[in-house]
């Protein structure tokens, strides 16, 4: 049976120390903002660094591993998964993270698995999940019955690289329809993913690609990432994928 929720905003601390970010527009108003915004930011990550740390600790001991996948709208995140359902089994359990819709834990349910979808549109529109979401939205999923958790994070190659959600595994996707440079324009985001999966190899005869400049790019922004190239659709370096997730790095 799968699940579809908003998160609920009473059950996020977190956000409501955001709250204390307003600032009476006024005396003082640029300075104190500034000051304020930065100390209340720093709680915010700490406590969120927390709650992370708590969940890959907990899904450790539970034997499930956990996989954070990153990348810009459309890059293939959730076709990625539906892939990967295919061919590792259902024992796969999904958080999907939008600002609106449901429409990707649908995707998924349809292949039999759990998905809980969480959506920030009505707290703001957030384009990043936080630790604290994620642990609602294993307490609504049943942390048994899963070998496997994907988180899908928001589209954006900018505030998810912010957030620790506690994975194992940091997976930074980037199709060859974005560009080389990537690296060196979002290189927070290349910096905490353990892995690269450059996607849509499919693709490489329609574009003016240089695989060879995006791996330079990428060792520029974080020597120790490692590089995959797949494509969902031809499943060309899935099996590269998949043995990564069977062999499970940073689960010890
Ligand atoms: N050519 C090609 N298209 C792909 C591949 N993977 C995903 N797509 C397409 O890219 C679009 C966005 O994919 P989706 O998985 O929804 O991306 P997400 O927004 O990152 O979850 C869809 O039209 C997919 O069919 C691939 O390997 N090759
Ligand atoms: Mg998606």
């Amino acid at each position: 049976m799968g699940l579809i929720h908003d998160v609920k905003r009473k059950k996020l601390p977190a956000r409501s120390m955001r709250a204390a970010l307003a600032f009476p527009a006024g005396i003082g108003y640029k300075k104190a903002m500034e000051t304020k915004k930065i100390v209340v930011m720093q709680k915010l990550l700490k406590a969120n660094d927390a709650v992370a740390e708590g969940i890959r600790r907990d899904l450790r001991k539970k034997n499930v591993y956990y996989v954070n996948l990153m990348s810009s709208p459309g890059s293939g995140k959730t076709t990625l998964v539906e892939e990967t359902v295919k061919r590792l089994g259902r024992r796969i359990k999904v958080i999907e993270g939008d600002i609106q819709t449901t429409l990707d834990a649908e995707r998924l349910q349809k292949l039999g698995i759990q998905a809980f979808q969480i959506n920030t549109g009505p707290f703001g529109g957030d384009c990043h999940l936080e630790a604290s979401w994620i642990q609602a939205a294993i307490a609504e999923l049943g942390g048994d019955g899963m070998d496997y958790l994907f988180v899908e994070n928001i589209g954006n190659l900018v505030c998810p690289a912010e957030f620790d959600v506690g994975a194992h595994l940091n997976v930074l996707l980037l199709s060859v329809t974005e560009g080389e440079d990537k690296p060196l324009k979002y290189p927070l985001a290349f910096q905490v993913s353990h892995l690269c999966l450059v996607t849509k190899t499919d693709l490489l005869p329609l574009k003016y690609f240089s695989l060879e400049a995006l791996r330079a790019n990428i060792k520029k922004a974080n020597p120790a990432c490692a590089v995959i190239e797949v494509s969902a659709h031809g499943g060309a370096g899935m099996e590269s994928w998949i043995a990564i997730l069977k062999n499970k790095p940073g689960m010890k």
